[in-house]
């Protein structure tokens, strides 16, 4: 089990994006990322604005083509959220297609979701090409990206030889790839033989994370930010509605929320790195 300090882990990464990730974890004193899926642009940003003292990153979730009424000023909103509460955003495309059509996706089209997000992610069943594709856009811009090695749905097929396999995929691209989507570390996961993985880090970023409730009608499943970051070591839960519930507006219920889960998340933490 991974016991280092966020800060000190923050030391040997290169990346700027984990860097500033992992620098802001521990600032903050926080691991949680808070999801926000709402389809109206007023609730989404009303909703970054009250968790943003508990967060050290927000999930802009294709996600930010759920807004129904996107325009670029949605992009300045936010930005303006992040730098006046202290969190990085990440976009979860979950990119998937070959490495000229990601580049486009990424750098281009309506979102240019590499201008503003610091992280986004994919899914490496293209192969590596992916990672380059996106690399040739986020690379100068010092962003970061993230696998997705494991998923947290009933019957995920991201398991075995695939998640071995983006395990490996990302060795090879350490100075973007700075680490996965998955439901515990990867550490040492599919190398080849004679690869020495001892010193070996990556940032583990969990959705599928509830107190409350164990999955949804549509094959999401839950666990507690004590089993995902005490015992499966896991570096910040990624929660959603477990947060913003169903009303929106309902912003002293889900700042209360907020704070409930970075108190569990952080306290799963210091058990952890704690542990002999
Ligand atoms: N997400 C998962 N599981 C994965 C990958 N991503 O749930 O394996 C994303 C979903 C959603 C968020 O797209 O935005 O994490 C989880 O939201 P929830 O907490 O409301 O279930």
């Amino acid at each position: 089990m991974i016991r280092k300090t966020y800060a000190e882990r923050a030391k040997n990464y290169k990346n700027p994006a984990a860097v500033r990730l992992l620098e802001t974890i521990e600032r903050k004193k926080t691991n949680l990322c808070v999801s926000v899926d709402t389809p109206k642009t007023e609730d989404f940003l009303t909703i970054i604005d009250v968790v943003g003292p508990y967060v050290c990153l927000i999930k802009a979730s294709t996600h930010v083509d759920i807004l129904e009424d996107f325009d670029s000023s949605v992009i300045e909103r936010l930005e303006s959220l992040s730098r006046r509460h202290d969190f990085l955003i990440f976009e979860d495309r979950k990119f998937a297609d070959i490495g000229n059509t990601v580049a486009l996706q990424y750098g281009g089209g309506v979102h240019k979701i590499a201008q503003w997000s610091h992280i986004t992610n994919a899914h490496p069943v293209p192969g590596p090409s992916i990672i380059q594709g996106l690399a040739s856009v986020g690379k100068p811009l010092e962003r970061g990206l993230l696998l997705l090695a494991e998923m947290s749905t009933k019957g995920a097929l991201t398991k075995g030889a695939y998640t071995n396999s983006a395990v490996q995929m990302a060795r090879e691209h350490k100075d973007f790839v700075i680490g996965f989507i998955a439901q515990r570390r990867m550490e040492g996961i599919g190398a080849p033989p004679g690869v020495d993985t001892t010193d070996e880090d990556f940032l583990i970023l969990t959705p599928g994370v509830g107190l409350e409730m164990k999955g949804d009608a549509m094959g999401q499943q839950y666990r507690t930010p004590r089993q995902v970051v005490l015992e499966d070591g896991c570096d910040v839960i990624i929660v959603g509605r477990g947060i913003y519930g169903n009303d929106p507006k309902a912003v002293d219920v889900i700042a209360a929320r907020a704070e409930r889960y970075m108190t569990e998340g952080w306290a799963a933490y210091q058990e952890r790195i704690a542990s002999a």
